[in-house]
This record gives structure tokens, sequence and C-alpha cells, in this order.
């Protein structure tokens, strides 16, 4: 039986268990990056390791978040990551090289590698056929010094691209389209491996449009298989001999398998407030527009930005919108300067920010009191752009474009010649701003400078046996970790101080739970489907580990949150039955008796709801690994105990 393209690079790399579907396996990691957001815990969690150097290939953490430093904290953390990347090996990508997915896949990524990052959108990666895995900072820091990375063994599924796509019809168009098929939870504990003769007209950034969204859809990742559009691009970058072919066996076997035909396709939207509420975007051409933001890892390549360029060449934007252009790296800031594109954005009125996140994680250019908001990013969750209740659209950069130009969301199909871009053979090569760390023999002359809002990380202890303690938040289906943890401007300075961001935990849904938490000394939180969809944050988990909560009871959980809750020594149960769900009510008193026999039994525990005088069967389907991880208190703890 042949093998699917993933199952290929997960079988180079398999270091524990299976490859059966649903079965722990640990896999070999070859690259890391990191971001700032996440960076500053991911490396306290690996000098807490104490490994003297990292032990991947490559390790790269990149300065791409926290980057409107309107206080001393953020300029602190780069300088703490940039010290702590030169004495233990890792490049640093300064700031204003550009986002972390965009910058790895121009000049780090290679097919058939692994690359785990903290950060959930790191599967771009697979777009030039890398095997890209977003997870929290802590399984990078493992990973880094030379531990596998573990999780269930994926079902591989297929999705084939036929045709061609229209004009002004783009590959933000096919993702939105996967997204409207399949829904934010149709990924879950899937990889997503695409395939197809349409394949041989989509370019990588193209392509990594639709991995990086893939994220969206709760997949582990998305991949495609590298072949010569790949080479073409790594030629282009200099970087021909990282080229290596890849593809699925022509008789691989699939979980399932979709068919999309990319000449049926429409521009879409994704409408407030979740990726997956996609309509076309001709049923929304009566809405006003406030603002229009084009960037972020999902679109902001050399290609999305001269095809904006083209569009607003000679015209103006229109009066009532605002317009933000956030080129996705260095590189391509430099070349859209270079070929004039530049020019005619900031003529036509595009207000340029830094090569970086930005508006894509509220870090400035919020939109006003309702606004409507066109965004080419991949997320638009409730209150994520820094404004509580802004509208937020995400569309693709050709949507954006005509939108701001006619002030109301337009379908850009009506709009005349689409444009057409030419590509250069080459791009613009200068790898300055990447800082090569020092030879192990020299990193003991390096001093890691820490800032006075670098607060010491919070520590699990081992589980007890018998867990009593109350309902403290009970929260609805599809909870994001934007809702767990907010992001924002005035939030991510705290990234590195768990006390301070433990105020905000939550705040959206209920401002009063950070202090219920902290005085009731210990709780649960009860969560719907889906609990803890979206980033990769761990701060998602190490909050709540610091505001005492021992276990989250959901109905189903995100792959990369239920991971981190257990990373952090915090319990993830499932309702056997999930209308037990309304059998818990805020402030009830919850017991679970037998907790470590529970545990070392199988799946089941008991629960003992002593408010309502009822029993509940919960389920814990965990790995010895995880159990293990679990009864040390958190994998901090585990990762220590094992190296004594
Ligand atoms: C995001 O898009 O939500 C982020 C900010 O990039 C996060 C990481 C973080 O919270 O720092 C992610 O996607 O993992
Ligand atoms: Fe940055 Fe937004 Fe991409 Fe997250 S999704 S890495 S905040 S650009």
């Amino acid at each position: 039986m042949g093998l699917t393209l993933a199952e290929k690079i997960i079988k180079n790399h398999l270091v524990e268990g299976e490859m059966v579907t649903g079965r722990e396996i640990g896999i070999a990691i070859d690259q890391t990056l990191t971001q700032d957001a996440t960076g500053t815990m991911a490396y306290l969690e690996f000098e807490a390791m104490g490994i003297p150097r990292v032990k991947t290939e490559r390790s790269v953490a990149y300065i791409d978040h926290n980057t409107l430093q309107t206080g001393f904290e953020n300029a602190d953390d780069h300088r703490y990551i940039q010290t702590v990347a030169k004495k233990y090996g890792i490049w640093y990508s300064r700031p204003g090289n550009g986002i972390c997915h965009q910058v790895h896949l121009e000049r780090f990524g290679i097919p058939g590698k692994t690359l785990l990052g903290s950060d959930s959108h790191t599967p771009t990666g697979g777009g030039i056929g890398m095997l890209a895995i977003g997870s929290g900072g802590l399984d990078v820091a493992v990973a880094m010094g030379g531990g596998a990375y573990y999780i269930e063994m994926p079902q591989i599924i297929n999705i084939e691209l036929t045709g061609k796509l229209p004009p002004w019809v783009s590959a933000m168009d096919i993702i939105l389209e996967i997204l409207r098929r399949l829904t934010v939870k149709g990924g879950v504990g899937k990889i997503v491996e695409y395939s197809g003769p349409a394949l041989a007209d989509l370019s990588i950034p193209e392509r990594a449009t639709i991995t990086n969204m893939g994220a969206e859809l709760g997949a582990t990742t998305s991949i495609f298989p590298s072949d010569e559009v790949t080479r073409e691009f790594l030629k282009a970058q200099g970087r021909e001999s990282d080229w290596y072919p890849l593809s699925a066996d022509p008789d691989a076997v699939y979980a399932e398998k979709l068919t999309i035909d990319l000449s049926g396709l429409r521009p879409l939207a994704a409408c407030p407030h979740s990726p997956d509420n996609v309509h076309p975007v001709s049923e929304l051409a009566h809405i006003q527009v406030d603002q229009v933001c084009i960037g972020s890892c999902t679109n902001s390549s050399l290609a999305d930005m001269l095809k904006v360029a083209a569009i607003l060449k000679g015209k103006t934007i229109h009066p009532h919108v605002s317009l933000a252009i956030s080129p996705g790296s260095k590189q391509v800031l430099t070349m859209m300067t270079e070929m004039g594109a530049l020019a005619d954005l900031i003529a036509a009125g595009a207000r340029i920010l830094e090569c970086t996140c930005g508006p894509c994680i509220g870090m400035g250019f919020s939109p006003p009191s309702k606004g409507v908001s066109l965004r080419t990013f991949n997320r638009n969750f409730e209150g994520r752009s820094g404004t509580a209740d802004a509208q937020v659209y995400l569309v693709s950069s050709e949507t954006a474009a005509v939108s701001a130009l006619q002030g109301y969301i337009s379908d850009p199909t009506a709009f005349g010649r689409a444009p057409e871009v030419k590509m250069p053979a080459s791009y613009h090569i200068d790898d300055s701003m990447v800082l090569e760390p020092v030879p192990p023999e020299k990193a003991e002359e390096v001093q890691v400078v820490r800032g006075p809002n670098i607060k010491p990380l919070p520590l699990a202890e081992p589980l007890p046996n018998q867990l009593e303690a109350p309902v403290l938040l009970k929260v609805g289906d599809n909870i994001t970790t934007d809702h767990i943890m907010p992001a924002g401007a005035k939030i991510l300075p705290y990234r590195s101080n768990i006390p301070r961001l433990a105020e905000f935990c939550f705040a959206q849904v209920d401002s009063g739970f950070s202090q219920r938490a902290l005085e009731a000394g210990k709780g649960f939180i009860i969560g719907g489907v889906n609990y803890g969809q979206g980033s990769s944050r761990e701060h998602a988990a190490l909050v709540p580990l610091y505001l005492n909560i021992k276990g989250v009871i959901a109905v189903s959980f995100a792959r990369i949150h239920r991971a981190n809750l257990i990373n952090a020594g915090i319990l993830p149960l499932t309702f056997s039955n999930p209308e037990d769900y309304h059998k818990i009510q805020l402030g009830d008193q919850l017991e679970l008796k037998n907790l470590l026999q529970d545990l070392d039994k199988g799946e089941e525990f008991l629960l003992v709801n002593k408010t309502k005088g009822i029993s509940l069967t919960l389920k814990g389907r965990f790995s010895p690994r995880q159990r293990e991880i679990l009864k040390t208190g958190g994998l901090l703890n585990y990762t220590k105990a094992k190296a004594n």
C-alpha cells in the first residue's frame, strides 16, 4: 500500500509509536520557529530545562508581533530574545525583517523537513512541502532541546484541486470555500493534503495562503507536494539546492477525499465573527466599508502587494475608507519599492505599516465603533481587532483592494479586467537582518538580558487523587483562545508577565472571572464544543494555571489548546454524554474522587456534582506519556524529572 505525502515525512521522522490513526506518535523536529508574543515564554522554558544549546538543524526567533512598543515591555522582550538566541544557537530575525511565516517560507523552509512553531499558522510552511505544525511554546522548547514532538497520528485527508481559477478569484477564495464546506472544526485530528491538476497553476505564495488558513479548519497541518513550482520558487530565492521532490504515492490511501473545481469558484468572504461563516461577496455588496487591511501571514506576499498596487494605480481610495497595508517581509517591501508598487499604493492613499502582524492581532489600526473592516487576514473573532463591536470580514487581496476604492464590499469580478502581475525570476536576497548565534564555545560570554516585565513561570503541582472545586466559569461552543487570553495592543506587552496578564483572562466573557478564580484558590471551567480553537498561545493555559484552574471539562477541545492544558498540568476532560454539559452550572461544587486511579485505569472518570447530587462520567483519552505529565505537574516538571 502506498503512502501519502504526510505519511512519508512522518515515517522519516518517527521516533516513537506507530503510524496508526489516533495513536500517539513522537516525531523528530528539524526546524523550529518562535515569534515574540510566544517566544519569551518559550525561551524562559528552554532556559529552565538547562540545555546548553539547541539541537535542531535550524531554530529561528522572529520579532513580528509585539512591535508597537508603547512602553519598555516589548522592547525588553525583544532584547531578551535577542540575547537568549545568540547564546543558545538560535537565529534571530530582527524587528523589521518580516512576519515569521512569510520569512520562514522565503528563506528557511525546506521540503520534506519538519517544522514546529509556537504559532498556530506555522502550517504555512506546508506550501513548500514541509510538515509544519503549530504548538505551544513549551513543546517548541522541548523540540529545541532535541526532544520529539508528540501528537495523535492524524487522519490524512485529500483535497483535489481541478480546473482553473477564474479572473479575480484567488487562493484566499479556495481556502474560504474549504472553510465553508468543512467548518472550523472540520480539520480537527486531520492533515489536509492537496493534489490535482490545478496545482500546476498555483504559485507558492498561493499555496501558502491555503496552508496558512488550514489552521482555521482546526487541522494539524496542511501540505502541498514539492514539485516544479516549488523548485522555481526556491530557485528564485537562491535556494534551489534546498529543493527536494516529494509527492504522495499513486496508490496512497486517504481517510476522506474532496474535489474542488476551481473554475466554479467566486469571490468569497468570511463574515463576522467566524472564519467559516462564508458567503459570496456578491451577496454583501450593500455593506459600507470603514477600513481595509491588507497583509498578515495569509496574504502579504509580493504577488499580493503587486496585485493590490495594480488595482489602485492612478486612483484614490474612497473618502470614508482607511486603508492599511503591511507587507509580509523586508524582501516584499524592498521589491515593491524597487518595482514602483509602493509609490502607487502611497499615491492611492494607503497607510503603509511595518512588515509585522499589526492589525491582525489588534496591534494598532483598530476599526471605529461598529466599524466594518475588510481584512485579508485569517481570523475575525469578535473583539480581536481591538474594537469590541467591529464587524470584520475576511477576503482576498483583490476583493479588499476593489472595495477600498468603491467604499462598499464589492465583487471584484464586476470591476473590469483583472490585474495580471508578473513575478520576478529572482527575489531580492538580503539576510542581513537575520543574526547568527555565537558558536558554542563563545556562549559563556553572552549575557542574557532580562527586563523587569519578565516574571517567573507559573509551575503546576502534581495532580491530587481527590479533587474538589467549584465551577468558576461556564462558557458555550467555539470559545477561542482570544476569549480565554485576549491579545491586542493593551494586553500583549504582558506576555512575559503572567500575573499581570491574568487580570485580562476571559475579560470579554466574564469580567469577574479572574478575581473570582484567585479568591477561590481552585476551580473548574466548563466549555462547549471546540473549546480553545484558534491560536497556539500557551498563555491561554498558563494563565488559568496561575488562576488555580485544575481542570477544564468541555464537550470537545481544539488540538493545540488541549495539548497546552496538559503541558500546563491542567486536566482536560470531555463529557461522555455531551448532553451532560447542561447538568453543570456556574458555582456547582464538583468532585473527582479517584482521579489518579481513574487516570491509570483507562479513559473514564467519575465526577460527582455535589450541588446537584448527581454523578456523571467524563472521558479523558491520555497516552501513557500524557498521564505522566499530568501526574508530575506539567511538561516542564516532567522534562526536568526525566533529565535527572
Ligand atoms: C494569532 O494569530 O492569534 C497569533 C497571535 O499569531 C497566535 C500566537 C500568539 O497568541 O502569540 C497564534 O496564532 O498562535
Ligand atoms: Fe501574525 Fe496574524 Fe499571522 Fe497570527 S495570524 S502570525 S497575528 S499575521
